[in-house]
């Protein structure tokens, strides 16, 4: 992947919020989409949050997910620092079952939007669905692969349990 326009950057606050966000690694691996994937911590790595969001319109990125937990400010001060659309991606966590990530993300003041996805596997494979869209409306190839992918998935779905 090292010469390919990568449009999605994948970003999360810590190594083990990965577990999650690979899902999103999973999608964009079927989709045949290139994406990068960095590890900056919103509260442990201030200054490398700031260089990269600020360096984002510089690069081929479109679309950024950010997936963080607890405390979870890494993506809304993204959000906060680029014009590109920003996913947020609440990790589930031990303490409150991500209902403390759920609530640090979706609640943006005003004036800088964080569209929020589920808690936890469902929130990672969706953003990068609800990514795969927004790069589809200029991408007709990529348009292509989504909905034959909801085309297989409606087919795939069994009218009587086994
Ligand atoms: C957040 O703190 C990360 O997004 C992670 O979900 C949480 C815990 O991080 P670790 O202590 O596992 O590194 O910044």
């Amino acid at each position: 992947m090292k010469n390919i326009k990568k449009e999605i950057s994948i970003v999360m606050g810590s190594q083990s919020d990965w577990k999650t966000l690979i899902k999103c690694e999973e999608i964009f691996l079927k989709f045949d989409i290139p994406f990068e994937k960095k590890i900056i911590s919103a509260h442990r790595t201030p200054q490398r949050l700031y260089k990269y969001a600020t360096n984002l319109s510089e690069s081929s990125i479109k679309v950024v997910i950010a997936g963080a937990g607890g405390a979870a400010h890494l993506p809304g001060m993204i959000s906060s620092l680029t014009y590109l659309p920003v996913l947020g991606v609440p990790i589930e966590t031990k303490t409150l079952s991500g209902i403390d990530s759920l609530l640090s993300i979706v609640q943006m003041p005003a004036g800088i939007p964080l569209p929020t996805l589920a808690i936890g596997d469902a929130g990672a494979v969706n953003a990068a669905l609800a990514a795969i869209s927004i790069l589809g409306l200029t991408d007709k190839n990529i348009k292509k692969r989504l909905i034959s992918f909801r085309k297989n998935q409606t087919e795939s779905i069994s009218e009587t349990p086994s």
